[in-house]
């Protein structure tokens, strides 16, 4: 398997996506209006994580393109309704379809794990022509990404084998960052009031 020419349109897409949703956050600037984008982050699944990944999902390599997450592009929000926001501006694109949506902030997982799955089928434009990747976009809050980064660095650490009291403080993490979320959303007005005199500030 040549994984570098392999990944190459995979890198294109992710690069790509990634200037794109900037600039959106960008437009929401220009706009002087509360960004529904906090920042947008972007990586190609390393070649050993697709192999387990394959293995985890009794996959062969034959069918390395079924998955939906090499190309993988995360955008943070500050608050929970900006979330709604940016599916809402994904799906009226058209320079990719999505494909599937997972909603685990209505539907959290088992682990505690809540976020906003999309997945896309995505063009490439390469010297070999036209070629369709799909990609997964992952929209969260803040304090979602601070929980899962947490909990994947952990979960990385002891092979997804949680002690009991890891287990038990994650579960309570998790709820405390759901907390943390609602609260943000009461005083989004008073938050966003401020940010308005503090660019201003900035400016003046
Ligand atoms: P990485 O290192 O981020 O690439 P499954 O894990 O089988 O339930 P599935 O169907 O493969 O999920 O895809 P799904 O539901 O879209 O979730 C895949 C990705 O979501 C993961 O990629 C993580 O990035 C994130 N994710 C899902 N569940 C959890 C969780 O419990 N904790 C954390 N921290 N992240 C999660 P990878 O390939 O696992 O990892």
């Amino acid at each position: 398997m040549d994984w570098e020419k392999f990944l190459d349109p995979y890198r294109q897409a992710v690069e790509e996506l990634k200037i794109k949703l900037k600039g959106l956050r960008r437009q929401f600037e220009i706009r002087g209006t509360h960004s529904a984008i906090e920042f947008v982050t972007g990586r190609v699944k390393p070649v050993p994580s697709i192999l387990d990944k394959l293995k985890q999902k009794n996959l062969t390599l034959d069918q390395v393109e079924d998955l939906y997450d090499i190309a993988g592009v995360r955008i943070m929000c500050q608050f929970v309704d900006d979330i709604k926001q940016v599916v809402h501006l994904l799906r009226n694109r058209n320079d990719f379809e999505v494909v599937e949506e997972k909603d685990y902030i209505s539907n959290k997982k088992e682990s505690g794990y809540r976020s906003y799955h999309m997945i896309i089928r995505y063009p490439v434009q390469t010297i070999y022509g036209k070629q369709t990747v799909l990609a997964e976009i992952q929209i969260r809050t803040l304090a979602m990404n601070f929980w899962a980064t947490i909990e994947h660095s952990l979960n990385y650490k002891y092979n997804g084998q949680f002690p009991d009291d890891i287990q038990f403080r994650l579960k309570r993490a998790a709820e405390a960052a759901f907390l943390l979320d609602e609260e943000m959303s009461l005083i989004r007005e008073e938050i966003r009031e401020a940010q308005v005199v503090f660019s201003n500030k900035k400016e003046s």
